[in-house]
This record gives structure tokens, C-alpha cells and sequence, in this order.
């Protein structure tokens, strides 16, 4: 699933929000030589760039600091190569799809297929999840859908080439894969994963629900009581620690996610759409007399909202977003990824129930 990877951010990488995609540019690393040959030469992009010195003692300081000998670190940073693939992957120019053109992608049949199977495979621990976690049991198995079908498409980027490339050769988020990188260290020490087979997205993210090292170490559990986490091989441990995610990100069981509204005037909302801000609205700050639920329903107007607005083929489509919509955007942060998933949950639900 390549081309949907492209505009499917990781989970935790909160920048990569529409918007902020769009406004990537392209930092081509520069070659570390590039004299002007006489004769023909092996082409400049084979030679990997070298990281300054000074950058590279600072990660390897930070280390040491967090109990790493400065042997380790030379040996995980010796293992690490420069992946142009990365690069490119990363400063691919990114087109923004509207809704109508987006969601048919990600809400299919066979998808949807998927989804009831997994759930029914694994019924007892996403019961069991959703329990423990206070979390709809549908979301888990959204995520995990969306994300990667169901485990069948985690990535075929070596990790550790994928955060070093952009950790030390990507300027505009080199700071934050950097922090990954060492948190890769600290995770491959602590689940004793083998780095050498390790693979993931070019941002990455690992597993059933495309965990970044440092949402790995916070979030994921010990599921099916192995011992050990692992979220790349037990889609036990990988169901429970995405229920994790969610309840630590401060999702209601059984409230309201989204809702939709009817829009009976021409002109723009009294609220701005969400673009990727805090939870700044109230419900009160969103209704209007031409801007209403759709469907009448009791609601606390004075708990926190936003707006949605869905570009339909002739229309704009409005929505309610509440608190839980909200927390999926903690997954990733575009709009239109978090609706997906909401609307490809209420097909899970449904369908699932039906077939009880
Ligand atoms: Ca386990």
C-alpha cells in the first residue's frame, strides 16, 4: 500500500498533519564531496553524507547520559546507514485530496472485510482491551485497519536507517528523529528487539499500529502475557496497547465522536474549521441557528468542540467534533485521517453487531 502510505502520517509524529505535509520542502542532504571530475566518477548520491562531528559527540553525550557506554553507542551509530529512500519518501510533494476523493481510499469492502475478521479472530482480547481501557472496542480495530490492514503493511524501511537518515540528514525535523533514534537505542535494549531485522515505515513506525520508538516505550503493553512487548509480531500486545493510546489520550467509552450538522445558510461558520490547533471551542462556540445538529440530541453545549468541514463534490459537508474525535487526532493529526477512522469504526460496529 505504498501510495496510501504517502499521506498516512505515523502515530506521534503530530507535524506531519496535512497542512504541515504541505509545507515540507525538499532538503536534499549535500553530498559530503562533489569535485568537478576529469574523468568519469562513481555518481555523487552513492556516497553517503557524513554528520558533523559535533552533532555526532552530542548524540553520543545524550546517551552515555542515559546509561549507555560510549562503545554502544559507536556500535548502534555503526550499524545505521544513510537511506536516500527516506529522503525522498519524506519530501515527496504531498497533495492535499478532498474528502470525497480521500475517504473512498481507506472506507473499502475489502477492508472492511478485514476489520470483522480480525475482530472476530480476536474477540476475547479487544473485549478484554476495551475493558480494561475504558475504549470502544471499535476503534481499536479501526486503527489497526487503517494503519496497516491489519498488520499486512508495517514497512519495509530498516528503522534504525530510517531515523538516522532523518534524525542527522532531514534539518527541518532532524531534532525530533534524533530524539527517536536514541529512543530506538533504549527500546531495542529494553524489548530485546533485533535491530538488524527491524523494519518499519520511512518515518519509523513500527507494527500493527505504526508505533514511533518513543510512543512504543510510553504506550504499548505486555498483551498476551509473554513477557515482553511486541508489537510488531503479537497483534495481542498490539490490540492492547492501542487501547492504551487511546485511554491515556483521554478516550470516553460510548460518548459521542463526531457529529454531523445541517448547514441552512451560505454563509462561512461563526467558528473557524479545526486545522490542527488545541481544543480551544465550546459546542456553544460552534451551534448556530443555521448551523445545528443534524439529528436533535441532548448535548452539554459547554464541553470542548471543533469544527470539521468535509469537501463534498459540490458541497462542503459540516461536522461536530468532540472530545473523542479529538483524541484520535493524537493518532494523526489530519482531519480527514481522524474522520476515516471514525466513520470506518461506525462500520465496524454495525456490521459487527449484525452478524452476532
Ligand atoms: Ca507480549
Amino acid at each position: 500500500m505504498p501510495t496510501l502510505r504517502a499521506f498516512l502520517a505515523p502515530l506521534g509524529l503530530l507535524c506531519f498533519s496535512s497542512l504541515l505535509v504541505a509545507c515540507t520542502t525538499a532538503n536534499e542532504p549535500t553530498p559530503a564531496q562533489a569535485p568537478v571530475p576529469s574523468t568519469p566518477v562513481a555518481p555523487a548520491a552513492e556516497v553517503a553524507p557524513t554528520i558533523p562531528a559535533e552533532l555526532k559527540e552530542e548524540f553520543i553525550q545524550a546517551q552515555v547520559k542515559q546509561g549507555f557506554t560510549r562503545a554502544e553507542v559507536l556500535a548502534f551509530l555503526d550499524k545505521a546507514k544513510y537511506n536516500q529512500g527516506v529522503i525522498d519518501a519524506m519530501t515527496r510533494p504531498w497533495e492535499a485530496k478532498p474528502w470525497h476523493v480521500y475517504y473512498p481510499i481507506f472506507l473499502t469492502e475489502k477492508r472492511l472485510d478485514a476489520g470483522l475478521a480480525f475482530w472476530k479472530k480476536h474477540e476475547k482480547t479487544i473485549a478484554k482491551a476495551a475493558a480494561k481501557y475504558n475504549v470502544d472496542p471499535q476503534i481499536i480495530v479501526a486503527i489497526i485497519g487503517i494503519e496497516t490492514f491489519y498488520g499486512q503493511y508495517t514497512g519495509n524501511y530498516p528503522v534504525i536507517d530510517a531515523l538516522y537518515t532523518l534524525g542527522f540528514h532531514y534539518p527541518p525535523r532532524a531534532t525530533f528523529f534524533r530524539k527517536e533514534f536514541g529512543e530506538l537505542m533504549k527500546l531495542v535494549k529494553e524489548e530485546h528487539l533485533d535491530i538488524d531485522t527491524l523494519k518499519g515505515s520511512y518515518a519509523g513506525a513500527m507494527g500493527y499500529g505504526q508505533f514511533i520508538p518513543s510512543s512504543y516505550r510510553h504506550y504499548a503493553v505486555d498483551f498476551d502475557g509473554s513477557g515482553n512487548r511486541d508489537l510488531l509480531q503479537s497483534p495481542e500486545d498490539a490490540i492492547g496497547s492501542v487501547a492504551n493510546y487511546f485511554h491515556e489520550h483521554g478516550w470516553q467509552a460510548n460518548a459521542p465522536v463526531a457529529l454531523p450538522l445541517a448547514n441552512n445558510s451560505k454563509a462561512a461558520p461563526k467558528a473557524k474549521v479545526w486545522a490542527g490547533e488545541k481544543l480551544n471551542y465550546k459546542v456553544a462556540d460552534i451551534l448556530t441557528p443555521t448551523l445545528a445538529l443534524a439529528d436533535a440530541r441532548d448535548l452539554d453545549v459547554s464541553q470542548k468542540a471543533l469544527l470539521i468541514e468535509l469537501e463534498q463534490a459540490d458541497h462542503s459537508e459540516y461536522w461536530l467534533g468532540l472530545n473523542n474525535f479529538y483524541v484520535i487526532t493524537r493518532y494523526n493529526r489530519s482531519p480527514l485521517y481522524s474522520m476515516a477512522v471514525y466513520q470506518f469504526s461506525q462500520q465496524l460496529k454495525e456490521q459487527h453487531a449484525s452478524k452476532k
